[in-house]
């Protein structure tokens, strides 16, 4: 389809989503499809808040932290109230964990990044408000090395692909065939099919399997420790491996900034652990940082744009980064507009399912901000001018087609309008970096 250029202003138009997508304080990804607060999507969406309204940007990560649970954990959806537009929904999670109604997994940790992006360039009037966030994210982060790292496993861990954030990704095709469906899943019925092509959404078996890892929770009470041991998924992901050695960098940036001298120590023991076992998920055979199953030591065999992670993460390993660079040239080559979730070479590539192949504005975000830290300002401009081009062709949809730029799934999409806002319109005044060191906010 597309977009009328003429008829629209595209600022005005991603300011309107953004305003119609507000539930008071928070947002949501979109109407209907996701109609609650989800995890990375307001770290995401309060990016694009604070080029108009640096206030409503604090409030969205605030109301974020507000459904943190007990045990630091900030799930990957607060509920706060049922809506039969989605399945799972909270009679289905039944989490106690303390807090608000939520879901019982989380998703990737964006949260502390934004918080350090916000607290340089708002300067120190900010910094009250960063401060107040501190604990929250220092307990969340410790949740993932603690609650998320099972025993004897080097490097932090998922429990279930919606808590990666790349769902369908074929990334998690080798965890997902070694678990079984529970043969007592009780009947349900699927939303987002009523919402969306079914063409480019999960299969049924998928749902079925993700459903049975809630149940595990469920049946196990939501004891995270027990979940991670013993569930019935346990993969590692360098998206989300990635995204925590960053933002753990970022929060401590904070730490330092708030004299925070305990916590810096304990993060700095983070990271140093981190960069020690980066290569747990290097696949020598790909020649990329790949998602690994745990329990069989089994490498994903593709590159996946959580593997051009590295740069965001600050990896220094100089001939790794090399050899990521030159699969991401060989994946632009055969795509018009990079990055795509999963490689085209595959046979499992699939350019408007989902993670299977679809463009996704806040991985490239992502990406193109590690890799002009890295000097590789050419490719990171590639990046936003790819956005902005399918944005202009195709309107503020989810994901997009990363062969024909049509936009996929969901509709005035949260992310894709604060991104547009914040990054990829020509209105924009951010660079795609700022060409500090990775230690220095999502810049
Ligand atoms: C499950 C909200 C979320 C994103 C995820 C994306 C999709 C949910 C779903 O939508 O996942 O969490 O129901 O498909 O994969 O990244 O946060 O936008």
């Amino acid at each position: 389809m597309s977009h009328n250029l003429e008829a629209h202003n595209l600022d005005e138009e991603a300011l309107a989503i953004l305003k119609k997508n507000d539930r008071g304080g928070f947002t949501i990804p979109t109407a209907r499809l996701y109609p609650f607060q989800w995890n990375w999507d307001s770290a995401f969406i309060a990016i694009g808040l604070a080029t108009f309204d640096q206030d409503r940007a604090w409030r969205e990560l605030e109301l974020l932290v507000e459904g943190q649970a007990r045990d630091g954990m900030i799930p990957h959806i607060i509920f706060r109230k049922d809506d039969s537009d989605y399945f799972p929904g909270p009679s289905v999670w039944q989490t106690n964990g303390g807090g608000l109604s939520a879901s019982g997994i989380s998703q990737p940790p964006v949260l502390a990044s934004v918080v350090a992006k916000f607290a340089q360039e708002q300067g120190e009037g900010s910094l009250d408000r960063a401060a107040a966030l501190f604990d929250a994210m220092l307990a969340w982060h410790r949740w993932w090395h603690r609650d998320r790292t099972p025993d004897g496993c080097p490097v932090v861990c998922t429990v279930h692909p919606w808590e990666t954030g790349r769902d369908n990704c074929p990334d998690w095709n080798i965890g997902m065939n070694n678990m079984a469906i529970d043969p007592q899943l009780e009947a349900y019925q699927r939303k987002d099919i009523e919402h969306a092509d079914p063409s480019q959404r999960p299969s049924h078996e998928q749902y079925d399997k993700y459903i049975t890892i809630v149940k595990f929770g469920r049946d196990h009470g939501w004891d995270q420790k027990v979940l991670t041991n013993d569930g019935p998924f346990l993969m590692a992901d360098p998206g989300i491996f990635f995204i925590l050695l960053r933002a753990d960098r970022d929060l401590l940036w904070l730490a330092r900034k708030l004299g925070k001298d305990v916590a810096a120590a304990e993060i700095e023991g983070w990271i140093a652990d981190a960069e020690a076992n980066a290569d747990y998920f290097w696949n020598a055979d790909v020649g990329a940082y790949c998602a690994r199953d745990v329990r069989t030591g089994e490498f994903s065999e593709g590159f996946s744009n959580a593997s051009a992670l590295c740069f965001y993460a600050g990896i220094k390993d100089q001939t790794r980064l090399a050899s990521t660079i030159a699969h991401m040239k060989r994946i632009a080559a055969k795509t018009r507009f990079g990055q795509s979730s999963w490689d085209p070479d595959l046979a499992s590539f699939e350019s408007q399912r989902y993670w299977c192949g679809p463009l996704w504005c806040q991985m490239n975000y992502m990406i193109a901000a590690g890799l002009a830290e890295h000097g590789e300002t050419d490719m990171a401009d590639k990046m936003r001018d790819d956005l902005r081009s399918v944005i202009e062709l195709s309107g503020f949809y989810e994901c997009f087609d990363p062969v024909d730029g049509s936009g996929c799934i969901g509709t005035d999409f949260s992310w894709t309008a604060a991104l547009w806002l914040a990054w990829a319109s020509p209105s924009s005044v951010a660079p795609t970096a700022s060409g500090q060191e990775a230690a220095n906010g999502l810049n």
